[in-house]
């Protein structure tokens, strides 16, 4: 009786391998109309480019139109941040369209030894202040979702919430090994909830429209465009190279379709993404296509939903976003306990999508066989599966870090 629609949803879903149904992938290197892909060329050309436009205009959305100006200011900077190991930046980014604005906030940690250091661009749930206790970050003041063990309500968040996510990055450790964080509270660019009339989407409405057309933009796409225009700032400080795009969970989502549509991004790390991230539809181990659209009806676009239900027709499947990024670093990381999420079929996409990598001579996951537990393959595309919950813990951002110095150079 107490159960949330998505608890209930959890609780039934299916967990057990020989309910698996049967199935055949669509091949990454055969084209929709069968022709082999055997190099780079055909590859960028005329594969990748089939397979971005299926899933931007029947899975995430496209976004509707280019922004008409874009901007950003320096409200706040210290070099004396984390006990003077780093520089603190608070960056305002805001996009224009059609007379409309809406702006959003950055916070990034730069280590101070490095003049051009590699950065984690990472979205947060509840707020930049909830990343770390430092007392001079900026409490959002967009809408976020109530949580009474943080203090939240109203939608509106507080004091008693800074510092609540802190074990959620290893900022510390970032540092320490020559890294910096940009975060952005997620909320900003989008509220993430079934209402289409504020966020970035409602930038585009021309008169009268309330909502995005069938094949356009969802939450998960308006993240990925939010942390593509963070992109344009990052790329103008001279304090920052290279960046890997990061996410959790539904943000992983986010992360990985911001990593298939911005070549920009030098990396993507993609930690317990699920259904509609990295995990293969085809398995419906855990959430599934029809249920992740009745939970979240505003993640995808409207014409992902004819594919509740009826994943073996999709003509792709959740590897070929992976393979979207190649040949650039991908690390995708599940969770023991996180059964939901399907670690199996997230493993299985990394598997899949190598492939693409190895037509660029780099090495990707060269077996079918899923690692033991807290054992991590790190190749240019890298996989681990922890003991533990749904989260973000030290040992993924230990692995992480330590695979991500692998590319700086
Ligand atoms: C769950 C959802 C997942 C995942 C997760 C999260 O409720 O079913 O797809 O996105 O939320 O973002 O924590």
């Amino acid at each position: 009786l107490f159960f949330t629609s998505l608890g209930l949803a959890q609780s039934q879903a299916n967990y057990d391998e020989s309910k698996v149904p049967k199935f055949t992938l669509p091949d990454v290197l055969t084209s929709f109309s069968g022709n082999p892909i055997t190099n780079q060329t055909e590859w960028e050309e005329n594969r990748r480019r089939e397979i971005l436009q299926f899933f931007e205009k029947q899975v995430y959305g496209k976004v509707p139109d280019r922004l008409d100006e874009y901007g950003f200011k320096l409200l706040e900077e210290s070099n004396d941040a984390y006990g003077g190991k780093a520089r603190r930046k608070q960056i305002a980014i805001t996009l224009k369209k059609n007379k409309k604005t809406i702006t959003y906030y950055m916070l990034i940690y730069l280590p101070k030894g490095n003049p051009t250091a590699p950065v984690f661009l990472g979205y947060n749930f509840y707020g930049n202040h909830t990343v770390t206790a430092d007392p001079n970050v900026a409490i959002t003041k967009a809408w976020v979702k109530n949580n009474e063990a943080f203090g939240i309500t109203d939608n509106k968040a507080s004091e008693s919430s800074r510092g609540i996510r802190t074990h959620r990055w290893a900022i510390e450790k970032m540092l320490d090994n020559g890294f910096g964080l940009a975060t952005i509270y997620y909320g900003e660019i989008d509220p993430d909830k079934n209402d289409f009339s504020d966020g970035v989407h409602s930038l585009f409405y021309r008169d009268g429209q309330t909502k995005p057309k069938t094949n356009e933009w969802g939450s998960i796409s308006a993240w990925a465009f939010g942390l593509s225009k963070a992109m344009n700032y990052l790329e103008s400080d001279v304090n920052i190279s290279k960046v890997f795009v990061f996410g959790h969970s539904r943000l992983g989502k986010a992360a990985l379709w911001a990593g298939a549509t911005d070549k920009r991004f030098a990396g993507v790390i993609s930690n317990n993404s699920g259904c509609g991230g990295a995990a293969l539809s085809r398995r419906q181990f855990g959430e599934t296509v029809a249920q992740i659209n009745t939970s979240f009806p505003h993640w995808f676009a409207d014409s992902f939903l004819k594919y509740d239900n009826n994943e073996r027709t999709l003509p792709v499947d959740q590897h070929q976003l992976l393979a979207l990024i190649a040949p650039r670093p991908l690390y995708i990381a599940s969770a023991e306990e996180d059964k939901w999420a399907d670690p199996k079929g997230e493993f299985l996409s990394t598997y899949y999508a190598s492939s693409v990598y190895g037509l660029y001579g780099r090495k990707g996951i060269t077996s079918k066989e899923m690692p033991k537990t807290n054992a991590p393959i790190q190749n240019t595309v890298a996989y681990h599966i922890r003991t533990g919950i749904h989260d973000v813990m030290d040992y993924d951002w230990e692995n992480y870090i330590k695979w991500a110095n692998t590319f700086v150079k």
